[in-house]
Protein backbone atom coordinates (compact mmCIF):
# COMPACT_ATOMS: atom_id res chain seq x y z
CA UNK A 1 0.00 0.00 0.00
CA UNK A 2 2.81 2.19 1.12
CA UNK A 3 4.62 1.51 -1.89
CA UNK A 4 1.48 2.47 -4.28
CA UNK A 5 1.65 6.18 -2.48
CA UNK A 6 5.17 6.47 -2.82
CA UNK A 7 4.70 5.63 -6.42
CA UNK A 8 1.69 7.96 -6.77
CA UNK A 9 3.47 10.95 -5.26
CA UNK A 10 6.61 10.70 -7.84
CA UNK A 11 4.31 10.51 -10.20
CA UNK A 12 2.10 13.79 -9.20
CA UNK A 13 5.57 15.43 -8.40
CA UNK A 14 6.92 14.27 -12.15
CA UNK A 15 3.57 15.76 -13.51
CA UNK A 16 4.28 18.50 -11.54
CA UNK A 17 7.72 19.07 -13.22
CA UNK A 18 6.13 18.35 -16.55
CA UNK A 19 3.66 21.18 -15.64
CA UNK A 20 6.34 23.79 -14.78
CA UNK A 21 8.63 23.09 -17.53
CA UNK A 22 5.55 23.58 -19.92
CA UNK A 23 4.92 27.24 -18.24
CA UNK A 24 7.85 28.48 -19.68
CA UNK A 25 6.81 27.28 -22.99
CA UNK A 26 4.03 28.75 -24.50
CA UNK A 27 3.21 25.86 -26.71
CA UNK A 28 3.01 23.12 -24.48
CA UNK A 29 -0.42 24.50 -22.81
CA UNK A 30 -2.14 23.87 -26.04
CA UNK A 31 -0.51 21.31 -28.29
CA UNK A 32 1.36 19.07 -26.00
CA UNK A 33 5.23 18.85 -25.73
CA UNK A 34 5.53 16.66 -28.74
CA UNK A 35 5.45 20.30 -31.46
CA UNK A 36 7.30 23.39 -29.91
CA UNK A 37 5.03 26.49 -31.44
CA UNK A 38 6.04 29.87 -32.63
CA UNK A 39 5.10 32.32 -30.01
CA UNK A 40 0.88 33.34 -30.76
CA UNK A 41 1.08 36.72 -33.20
CA UNK A 42 -1.42 39.43 -32.60
CA UNK A 43 -3.99 40.30 -34.73
CA UNK A 44 -2.55 40.85 -38.84
CA UNK A 45 -2.48 44.08 -40.34
CA UNK A 46 -5.27 45.38 -42.50
CA UNK A 47 -5.52 46.49 -45.57
CA UNK A 48 -8.26 48.42 -47.12
CA UNK A 49 -8.52 49.23 -51.05
CA UNK A 50 -11.70 50.26 -52.73
CA UNK A 51 -12.63 49.47 -56.57
CA UNK A 52 -11.29 47.15 -58.90
CA UNK A 53 -7.64 46.22 -59.39
CA UNK A 54 -5.75 46.75 -62.25
CA UNK A 55 -4.71 43.41 -64.13
CA UNK A 56 -1.20 42.77 -64.23
CA UNK A 57 -2.12 38.94 -65.86
CA UNK A 58 -4.50 38.80 -68.78
CA UNK A 59 -4.29 35.32 -70.22
CA UNK A 60 -5.31 32.52 -68.08
CA UNK A 61 -4.02 30.84 -65.54
CA UNK A 62 -5.27 27.70 -66.48
CA UNK A 63 -3.82 26.07 -69.12
CA UNK A 64 -6.57 23.99 -70.55
CA UNK A 65 -5.74 21.20 -73.34
CA UNK A 66 -8.76 20.51 -74.49
CA UNK A 67 -11.82 22.75 -74.56
CA UNK A 68 -15.62 22.54 -75.87
CA UNK A 69 -17.95 24.81 -75.98
CA UNK A 70 -20.18 23.42 -73.21
CA UNK A 71 -17.11 23.54 -71.06
CA UNK A 72 -16.92 26.28 -68.43
CA UNK A 73 -14.23 27.38 -68.91
CA UNK A 74 -13.47 31.36 -67.64
CA UNK A 75 -10.45 33.21 -67.53
CA UNK A 76 -8.32 33.31 -64.61
CA UNK A 77 -6.53 36.34 -64.32
CA UNK A 78 -4.73 38.37 -61.93
CA UNK A 79 -4.33 42.26 -60.61
CA UNK A 80 -2.58 44.59 -58.65
CA UNK A 81 -4.02 47.15 -56.63
CA UNK A 82 -2.93 50.00 -54.28
CA UNK A 83 -4.69 49.93 -50.30
CA UNK A 84 -5.38 53.48 -48.72
CA UNK A 85 -1.75 52.75 -46.50
CA UNK A 86 -0.03 52.73 -49.75
CA UNK A 87 0.60 48.44 -49.73
CA UNK A 88 0.41 47.14 -53.17
CA UNK A 89 -1.67 43.84 -53.11
CA UNK A 90 -2.12 41.04 -55.56
CA UNK A 91 -5.66 39.82 -56.38
CA UNK A 92 -7.07 37.51 -56.09
CA UNK A 93 -3.84 36.20 -54.30
CA UNK A 94 -0.77 36.31 -54.80
CA UNK A 95 -0.11 32.13 -55.81
CA UNK A 96 2.32 29.41 -56.26
CA UNK A 97 0.69 29.07 -59.69
CA UNK A 98 1.41 32.37 -61.06
CA UNK A 99 5.05 31.93 -59.22
CA UNK A 100 5.49 28.61 -61.06
CA UNK A 101 6.92 26.95 -57.77
CA UNK A 102 5.64 23.57 -56.82
CA UNK A 103 4.19 20.29 -58.59
CA UNK A 104 1.43 20.97 -60.13
CA UNK A 105 -1.37 18.64 -58.84
CA UNK A 106 -2.31 15.13 -60.22
CA UNK A 107 -5.76 15.12 -61.84
CA UNK A 108 -8.88 13.30 -59.79
CA UNK A 109 -11.00 14.26 -62.40
CA UNK A 110 -10.04 17.75 -65.08
CA UNK A 111 -11.87 18.09 -68.06
CA UNK A 112 -9.17 20.30 -69.28
CA UNK A 113 -7.15 16.92 -69.31
CA UNK A 114 -9.65 14.48 -70.29
CA UNK A 115 -9.33 12.64 -66.73
CA UNK A 116 -12.52 11.83 -66.66
CA UNK A 117 -12.97 8.55 -64.84
CA UNK A 118 -16.61 7.25 -64.17
CA UNK A 119 -16.25 6.70 -60.42
CA UNK A 120 -13.82 5.70 -57.69
CA UNK A 121 -13.64 2.30 -58.75
CA UNK A 122 -11.87 3.62 -61.90
CA UNK A 123 -9.35 5.66 -60.11
CA UNK A 124 -5.79 4.29 -59.94
CA UNK A 125 -3.37 6.18 -57.22
CA UNK A 126 -0.36 4.18 -58.43
CA UNK A 127 1.00 6.59 -60.12
CA UNK A 128 0.50 10.21 -58.40
CA UNK A 129 4.06 11.03 -57.56
CA UNK A 130 4.94 10.94 -53.75
CA UNK A 131 6.84 14.01 -52.60
CA UNK A 132 8.99 13.80 -49.65
CA UNK A 133 8.78 15.49 -46.56
CA UNK A 134 10.62 12.88 -44.29
CA UNK A 135 12.52 10.20 -45.39
CA UNK A 136 11.77 7.88 -43.01
CA UNK A 137 7.79 9.32 -42.84
CA UNK A 138 4.36 7.18 -43.97
CA UNK A 139 2.92 7.50 -47.55
CA UNK A 140 -0.09 9.44 -47.06
CA UNK A 141 -2.30 9.68 -50.34
CA UNK A 142 -5.34 12.53 -50.21
CA UNK A 143 -8.20 13.51 -52.37
CA UNK A 144 -8.55 17.01 -52.54
CA UNK A 145 -11.64 19.49 -54.26
CA UNK A 146 -11.40 23.48 -54.31
CA UNK A 147 -13.79 26.16 -54.79
CA UNK A 148 -11.53 27.21 -56.79
CA UNK A 149 -8.22 27.26 -56.17
CA UNK A 150 -5.65 25.25 -53.60
CA UNK A 151 -1.72 24.95 -53.11
CA UNK A 152 -0.68 22.67 -49.94
CA UNK A 153 2.09 22.52 -47.69
CA UNK A 154 2.95 19.78 -45.44
CA UNK A 155 5.69 20.78 -42.77
CA UNK A 156 6.10 24.13 -45.06
CA UNK A 157 6.83 21.69 -48.25
CA UNK A 158 5.10 22.81 -50.85
CA UNK A 159 3.19 19.33 -51.93
CA UNK A 160 0.95 20.20 -54.68
CA UNK A 161 -0.98 23.55 -56.64
CA UNK A 162 -3.97 23.13 -58.06
CA UNK A 163 -3.62 23.08 -62.03
CA UNK A 164 -7.04 24.68 -62.32
CA UNK A 165 -7.03 27.97 -60.28
CA UNK A 166 -10.84 29.02 -61.33
CA UNK A 167 -12.95 26.79 -63.88
CA UNK A 168 -13.72 24.47 -65.16
CA UNK A 169 -13.99 22.32 -61.65
CA UNK A 170 -11.09 20.14 -60.87
CA UNK A 171 -10.32 17.04 -58.19
CA UNK A 172 -7.00 16.27 -57.32
CA UNK A 173 -5.05 13.49 -55.80
CA UNK A 174 -1.99 14.11 -53.70
CA UNK A 175 0.73 11.34 -51.85
CA UNK A 176 3.04 12.78 -49.44
CA UNK A 177 5.68 11.20 -47.50
CA UNK A 178 5.96 11.85 -43.56
CA UNK A 179 6.18 11.59 -40.02
CA UNK A 180 3.62 12.62 -37.49
CA UNK A 181 3.06 14.86 -35.78
CA UNK A 182 2.60 16.96 -38.94
CA UNK A 183 1.21 20.05 -40.23
CA UNK A 184 -1.12 20.96 -43.29
CA UNK A 185 -1.69 24.34 -44.64
CA UNK A 186 -4.08 25.05 -47.25
CA UNK A 187 -4.25 28.73 -49.50
CA UNK A 188 -7.49 28.64 -50.78
CA UNK A 189 -8.84 30.92 -53.51
CA UNK A 190 -12.31 32.07 -54.18
CA UNK A 191 -11.52 33.57 -57.94
CA UNK A 192 -13.77 35.84 -59.99
CA UNK A 193 -13.82 38.57 -63.03
CA UNK A 194 -13.79 41.77 -60.91
CA UNK A 195 -10.70 41.64 -59.32
CA UNK A 196 -10.33 43.09 -56.17
CA UNK A 197 -13.98 43.30 -55.95
CA UNK A 198 -14.85 39.36 -55.21
CA UNK A 199 -17.61 39.09 -57.56
CA UNK A 200 -18.30 37.16 -60.64
CA UNK A 201 -19.41 37.18 -63.99
CA UNK A 202 -21.50 34.68 -64.45
CA UNK A 203 -23.17 33.59 -67.76
CA UNK A 204 -24.90 30.75 -66.53
CA UNK A 205 -27.02 32.02 -63.94
CA UNK A 206 -27.66 35.52 -66.30
CA UNK A 207 -25.67 37.61 -63.40
CA UNK A 208 -23.13 39.70 -64.34
CA UNK A 209 -22.35 40.73 -60.93
CA UNK A 210 -22.15 36.93 -59.07
CA UNK A 211 -21.06 36.75 -55.57
CA UNK A 212 -19.13 33.79 -55.29
CA UNK A 213 -18.17 31.05 -52.43
CA UNK A 214 -15.88 29.30 -51.77
CA UNK A 215 -14.89 25.46 -50.30
CA UNK A 216 -12.37 22.61 -49.38
CA UNK A 217 -12.91 18.84 -48.55
CA UNK A 218 -9.90 16.85 -48.39
CA UNK A 219 -9.61 13.46 -47.21
CA UNK A 220 -6.50 11.78 -46.49
CA UNK A 221 -5.14 8.01 -46.07
CA UNK A 222 -3.75 8.37 -42.61
CA UNK A 223 -7.61 8.90 -41.61
CA UNK A 224 -7.18 13.30 -41.53
CA UNK A 225 -10.43 14.88 -42.77
CA UNK A 226 -11.46 18.31 -43.94
CA UNK A 227 -13.74 19.59 -40.46
CA UNK A 228 -14.05 21.87 -37.76
CA UNK A 229 -11.15 20.68 -36.09
CA UNK A 230 -9.20 22.73 -38.50
CA UNK A 231 -8.53 26.31 -38.36
CA UNK A 232 -9.89 28.61 -40.62
CA UNK A 233 -8.44 32.55 -41.23
CA UNK A 234 -10.12 34.73 -43.76
CA UNK A 235 -7.43 37.63 -45.30
CA UNK A 236 -9.75 38.98 -48.28
CA UNK A 237 -13.28 40.39 -47.12
CA UNK A 238 -15.73 41.92 -49.51
CA UNK A 239 -17.47 43.38 -51.97
CA UNK A 240 -18.36 45.77 -49.07
CA UNK A 241 -20.24 49.13 -48.71
CA UNK A 242 -17.64 49.68 -46.04
CA UNK A 243 -14.98 48.64 -44.57
CA UNK A 244 -15.81 49.38 -41.20
CA UNK A 245 -18.56 46.70 -41.66
CA UNK A 246 -16.12 44.18 -40.89
CA UNK A 247 -16.38 43.37 -36.84
CA UNK A 248 -13.13 42.87 -35.77
CA UNK A 249 -11.59 41.39 -32.06
CA UNK A 250 -8.31 40.29 -32.22
CA UNK A 251 -7.13 37.63 -34.61
CA UNK A 252 -11.12 37.06 -35.67
CA UNK A 253 -12.50 39.35 -38.80
CA UNK A 254 -15.91 38.97 -38.89
CA UNK A 255 -18.66 39.69 -41.48
CA UNK A 256 -21.93 38.75 -41.39
CA UNK A 257 -24.06 41.53 -42.13
CA UNK A 258 -25.09 40.67 -45.86
CA UNK A 259 -25.37 37.19 -45.05
CA UNK A 260 -23.03 34.01 -45.15
CA UNK A 261 -23.93 31.50 -47.96
CA UNK A 262 -26.66 30.70 -50.27
CA UNK A 263 -29.72 31.28 -50.30
CA UNK A 264 -29.55 34.01 -48.06
CA UNK A 265 -27.09 36.01 -48.59
CA UNK A 266 -27.14 39.58 -50.05
CA UNK A 267 -25.58 42.62 -52.39
CA UNK A 268 -24.22 45.14 -51.18
CA UNK A 269 -25.80 48.58 -52.68
CA UNK A 270 -22.14 49.40 -53.89
CA UNK A 271 -20.79 48.95 -57.26
CA UNK A 272 -17.32 49.33 -58.60
CA UNK A 273 -17.06 51.68 -55.95
CA UNK A 274 -16.96 48.94 -53.04
CA UNK A 275 -14.40 48.24 -50.77
CA UNK A 276 -12.42 44.88 -49.95
CA UNK A 277 -10.82 44.36 -46.55
CA UNK A 278 -7.61 42.70 -46.43
CA UNK A 279 -5.07 40.94 -43.96
CA UNK A 280 -1.27 40.46 -44.37
CA UNK A 281 -0.35 36.82 -44.16
CA UNK A 282 1.72 35.92 -41.68
CA UNK A 283 5.06 35.42 -42.86
CA UNK A 284 5.37 31.56 -42.04
CA UNK A 285 1.44 30.56 -42.37
CA UNK A 286 3.10 27.43 -44.51
CA UNK A 287 5.19 25.93 -41.69
CA UNK A 288 5.15 23.57 -39.13
CA UNK A 289 5.80 25.17 -36.30
CA UNK A 290 3.72 28.68 -37.27
CA UNK A 291 1.31 29.38 -34.11
CA UNK A 292 -2.50 29.52 -35.20
CA UNK A 293 -3.96 29.37 -32.08
CA UNK A 294 -5.71 32.27 -31.99
CA UNK A 295 -7.48 31.70 -35.48
CA UNK A 296 -11.08 30.81 -35.33
CA UNK A 297 -11.97 27.14 -36.15
CA UNK A 298 -13.07 26.31 -39.79
CA UNK A 299 -16.78 26.46 -40.29
CA UNK A 300 -18.59 23.07 -41.68
CA UNK A 301 -20.80 23.53 -44.48
CA UNK A 302 -23.13 20.99 -46.43
CA UNK A 303 -23.11 19.83 -50.07
CA UNK A 304 -26.21 22.15 -50.81
CA UNK A 305 -24.42 25.29 -48.95
CA UNK A 306 -21.37 25.03 -50.84
CA UNK A 307 -23.46 24.23 -54.09
CA UNK A 308 -22.36 20.59 -55.19
CA UNK A 309 -24.56 18.63 -55.56
CA UNK A 310 -23.99 18.18 -59.34
CA UNK A 311 -20.28 18.91 -59.32
CA UNK A 312 -19.24 15.86 -61.12
CA UNK A 313 -15.47 16.34 -60.10
CA UNK A 314 -16.91 15.82 -56.62
CA UNK A 315 -20.08 13.69 -56.92
CA UNK A 316 -18.44 10.93 -58.94
CA UNK A 317 -16.56 9.47 -56.40
CA UNK A 318 -18.38 9.90 -52.93
CA UNK A 319 -16.07 7.05 -51.55
CA UNK A 320 -12.65 8.94 -51.24
CA UNK A 321 -14.82 11.79 -49.33
CA UNK A 322 -16.92 9.87 -47.02
CA UNK A 323 -16.63 11.52 -43.42
CA UNK A 324 -15.32 15.12 -44.94
CA UNK A 325 -17.11 17.90 -44.10
CA UNK A 326 -16.31 21.10 -46.64
CA UNK A 327 -14.83 23.82 -44.88
CA UNK A 328 -14.27 27.74 -44.87
CA UNK A 329 -13.77 30.35 -42.59
CA UNK A 330 -16.76 32.01 -41.17
CA UNK A 331 -18.61 33.48 -44.44
CA UNK A 332 -18.46 31.30 -47.39
CA UNK A 333 -19.69 33.99 -49.84
CA UNK A 334 -17.94 37.45 -48.58
CA UNK A 335 -14.36 35.43 -47.46
CA UNK A 336 -12.70 34.98 -50.39
CA UNK A 337 -9.09 34.21 -49.45
CA UNK A 338 -8.47 31.85 -46.42
CA UNK A 339 -6.26 29.84 -44.90
CA UNK A 340 -6.93 26.83 -43.37
CA UNK A 341 -4.19 24.74 -41.05
CA UNK A 342 -4.63 20.89 -39.51
CA UNK A 343 -2.02 19.60 -37.15
CA UNK A 344 -1.96 15.96 -37.35
CA UNK A 345 -0.70 14.34 -34.36
CA1 LIG B 1 -9.49 24.31 -58.97
CA1 LIG C 1 -16.63 35.32 -52.77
Amino acid sequence: MLGTIKASRAASHNILLALLGCAALAACQSRGPDIVLDPPEGPAKRMVTQGQAKKIVVQNLTSCAHTNPKMNLRVAAVGEITATDGTVITVPANTALQRKEGPLSYDLYNECNKVLPPNAAAVSTDKVPVIEVDADGEVVTGFIVADNYFELYVNGKLVSVDNTPYTPFNSAIVKFRVKRPYTMAFLLVDWDEYLALGVENMARLNDPWYLGDGGLIAKFSDGTVTDSSWKAQSFMIGPLDSPNDVVEKGNLHFFDKLGRTYPHVKKPACRDNCYMVHYAYPKNWQSRTYNDLNWPRAYEYTDEEIGVTTLTAYTRYPEFFEGARWIWSSNLVYDNVVIARKLVR
